[in-house]
């Protein structure tokens, strides 16, 4: 299976299947899409989260692109993108645009998806503040401040885009008020290659900050049968953070490697199968 691709048969339907098993995979895969499609219909899920954080890159590796095909030079999104699921289960993702100016034009719909029940869980995009920058030199960033060094603004920047991250989940909680039945959430915690040395402090800032505080708030109104949520942290690339004239403002972390991140798409890859199976 490639790394990353949502595939996925359950029991039922590979037993169903059976007499067909020795058929060409082409062959199986459409069967097994057919069949999906029939009981259980398309799969459909939103993809939310601040600009830069690894939302299409994430879309693309869910679909079945590889990591190296996945891999992109940052531009910010202006429309909700739609990607077509290539592994057995028919679906889409929707990836949300990221700027802020173009939330209340966009993700409306999205959370009807969800509240109408066309869309059977979400995914938020977070990466410790290390968003992609759009910008040709970090003094042009509203976090920068007269006589900054490149490690003050580093310092700086992330912070100011870990509250961005939790102004956003708030948008999210809120979007998710109309939803009253079961609903599922992951939050990919992304790239791993640039904090994966002070991964203590990364995982204990969403797991127990202000960030599940607010993932308490959707549990204890939809209820905790109705709500399931998982922590995902990942790598879908591995590159240092950079501004458009190559100041490195935060590098890939020694020692993390392509292994890592396959490991960690492979997490990805079981846990939303995992979900999606539901
Ligand atoms: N270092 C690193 N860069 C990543 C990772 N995931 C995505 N990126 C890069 O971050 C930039 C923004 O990603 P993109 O998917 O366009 O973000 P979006 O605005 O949320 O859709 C792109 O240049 C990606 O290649 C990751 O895990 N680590
Ligand atoms: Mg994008």
């Amino acid at each position: 299976m490639p790394v990353g691709e949502i595939i996925l048969v359950s029991g039922k339907a590979t037993s169903a299947l059976g007499s067909i098993a020795k058929s060409s995979p082409s062959v199986m895969r459409f069967v097994k899409r057919a069949y999906y499609r029939i009981t259980k219909g398309k799969v459909r899920i939103p993809i939310f989260g601040s600009g830069g954080v690894g939302k299409s890159t994430a879309a693309k590796i869910i679909a079945g692109s590889t990591p190296d095909n996945a891999y992109n030079s940052y531009t910010e999104s202006i429309w909700t993108e739609q990607v077509p699921l290539n592994g057995d289960i028919p679906g889409e993702l929707f990836v949300a645009p990221g700027q802020e100016v173009r939330i209340d034009r966009h993700w409306p719909d999205l959370f009807k998806t969800l509240s109408c029940g066309r869309a059977i869980g979400l995914i938020n995009v977070v990466s410790y503040g290390y968003h992609s920058l759009e910008i040709n030199s970090f003094k042009e960033s509203a976090s920068w401040r007269d006589g900054m060094s490149i490690d003050d603004f580093r310092l700086q920047y992330t912070a100011d885009r870990r509250d961005l991250e939790l102004k956003l989940l708030e948008e999210v909680v809120s979007g998710l008020a109309a939803t009253t039945s079961h609903v599922w959430m992951v939050t990919i915690i992304n790239k791993q290659d640039l904090w994966y040395d002070i991964q203590e402090s990364v995982l204990s800032h969403y797991k127990s900050g202000n960030y599940a505080e607010k993932l308490a708030r959707i549990s204890s109104r939809l209820g905790s049968k109705n709500f399931q949520h998982e922590f995902i942290p990942t790598s879908l690339a591995i590159s240092n953070l950079t501004t458009g004239s190559g100041e490195i403002i935060a590098k890939s972390t020694s020692g993390f490697d392509v292994n890592l991140r396959n490991k960690s798409l492979e997490d990805l890859s079981r846990k939303l199968n995992l979900l999606v199976s539901k």
